[in-house]
């Protein structure tokens, strides 16, 4: 018996309430569109140019203050939100399910990946240590102090509704920068609902100021705004290469700094000594899961020209196995895709597949009688018998490419030979191979994964690709130091003035 769930949008407007935030309006603005049957979850109205400019002008005001509140403090704020993220991750997370199309276990996952960079963030409020230099002048000390930068804005995408925000905002907070939020179109509730729980956070920590993080509903207007302002040095961007050539260069105009996040052509390399059964469950959870749409999803795999068949044989038969339909079943493996200009993108990408000399399997859409609005679909295993023009695009769908090798540099080169450079890995028990994969004329991406696939990455390390991908770093690692302005100072504790290079200058 197929399980009822409520309709998406009551289910939508329960949540909405239940987490705290402003009651949609009835019927006025933009509609957003759910993935699960496509019809309308609620209306939101875009903010205008005159509101934008007060939210900037807020969070300026509010960076005034929040700089000189001690990291640690700030950090407690951080903790808080922590807190409510917790007590919150089942509504959020089923929130993301709706809105994005997300199965439970990957929202759930998503809420978590917000919690784990809160608690980083907590720490590293303590530790935004800078370096003592050992100065050539003697009475001198030379010092590099990290202080806050100003106001950040998050421009984020679909795919990750919340959680990127999240490796974007608590960083901030704790390094003293106000943040302002534009959320992709399609998913405005979510960002509504974490601002909610933020407030909470915000509530209980009694004296933030105002504006410390606010959300700018709008399209792709309201980025440029925000990416043009010279009053916000710094702006994170995730979304696609399109979306990171129009940003980069608006910031970079007025000198501000940017973050780029942008698209990624994940490939996992296949080797005669891999563990075949590892690979098989890597491979279908990346290049299948969230339904393709991850920035790290697997899209490329290369395989050794002995198992390329028997590989091939298997990733088909274990796509074709896979649950698709509601994402809230927790049966499902596979929700929908985001939207009809999505399908449309899988289509075409596997119809250049064809046009290219290669086979297609899979990639039919089902559940067209239940949901005629909403786009289901069998992921795809194209067969391709050399690397081909259509493997050099992202198409954010479940479509995985496949071709063979012959010799490992082969097999390295083809990973390195995509205009983008997110992430990538090779199954080998090999540890030449795995060595070779991770040195300097390895991978060229980002990030570079050994006996695990090109997705789900934790918070700990940094985040983020090479060439189109846009080179930005966000969460782990030293990411925060993007957040702050460094300082070097000199101070001369001595009676007397030497000069810097031994230069002269005798009055
Ligand atoms: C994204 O798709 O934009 O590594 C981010 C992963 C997740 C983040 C993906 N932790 O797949």
């Amino acid at each position: 018996m197929t399980q009822v769930f409520p309709t998406p949008a009551a289910h939508a407007r329960e949540i909405l309430a239940k987490l705290g935030a402003p009651p949609l309006p009835a019927d006025a603005g933009e509609p957003v569109r759910g993935p699960i049957d496509g019809a309308i979850l609620g209306h939101v109205v875009y903010d205008d140019a005159r509101q934008i400019e007060a939210k900037v002008a807020a969070a300026c005001r509010a960076f005034a203050d929040w700089r000189v509140v001690p990291a640690p403090r700030r950090g407690e704020l951080v903790r808080l939100f922590g807190e409510e993220l917790r007590a919150a991750k089942a509504d959020l997370a089923a929130l993301v399910t709706l809105e994005a199309g997300k199965i439970a276990s990957e929202a759930a996952g998503e809420v978590q990946e917000m919690i784990d960079i809160c608690d980083f963030a907590v720490g590293l409020s303590r530790q935004l240590h800078g370096l003592t230099i050992a100065s050539e002048r003697p009475g001198h000390a030379m010092r590099e102090t990290w202080h806050p930068l100003g106001p950040v804005a998050v421009i984020s995408a679909f795919n990750f509704p919340v959680a990127v925000w999240a490796w974007n905002a608590c960083l901030a907070l704790v390094c003293g920068d106000p943040v302002i939020w534009k959320p992709s179109e399609k998913t405005p509730l979510t960002a509504l609902a974490t601002q909610a729980i933020l407030e909470r956070a915000l509530a209980r920590f009694r004296d933030a100021p105002q504006g410390l993080s606010s959300v700018v509903l709008g399209a792709r207007d309201a980025g440029e705004r925000l990416a043009r302002d010279p009053r916000i040095p710094l702006v994170s961007a995730t979304g696609s290469t399109r979306m990171g050539r129009a940003v980069a260069p608006m910031v970079a105009e007025r000198f501000g700094r940017s973050i780029l996040e942008l698209g990624g052509n994940n490939a996992m390399i296949v080797t005669p000594s891999a563990d075949l059964s590892l690979a098989l469950r890597a491979i279908v959870f990346s290049a299948a899961g969230t339904a393709g749409q991850r920035c790290t999803s697997l899209r490329r795999l290369i395989v050794h020209e002995s198992l390329v068949d028997k590989v091939s044989d298997a990733v088909e038969a274990a796509f074709q196995r896979l649950s698709v339909g509601d994402p809230r079943d927790p049966k499902t493996l596979l929700g929908p895709l985001i939207d009809k200009a999505a399908y449309d993108a899988f289509i075409a990408a596997m119809n250049q597949v064809r046009a290219e000399g290669g086979s297609v399997a899979g990639g039919e859409r089902v559940l067209i009688d239940e949901h005629p609005d909403a786009y289901y679909v069998r992921p795809a295993l194209a067969r391709l018998p050399a690397p081909a023009p259509c493997m050099q695009r992202e198409t954010f769908a479940p479509l995985l490419h496949v071709v063979p090798y012959n010799s490992f540099d082969m097999a390295i080169a083809i990973q390195n030979d995509v205009p983008q450079g997110l992430s990538s890995c090779v199954m080998t028990n090999d540890v030449r191979e795995a060595e070779r994969f991770l040195a300097a004329a390895g991978s060229d991406c980002g990030i570079a994964n050994v006996n695990i696939g090109p997705s789900g990455a934790e918070i700990g390390g940094a985040f983020g690709g090479e060439k189109e991908t846009g080179g930005g770093r966000e969460s782990g690692s030293d990411s925060w130091k993007q957040y702050m302005r460094r300082q070097t100072a000199t101070v001369n504790y001595s009676g007397a003035l030497p000069l810097a290079q031994g230069v002269r200058f005798d009055l």
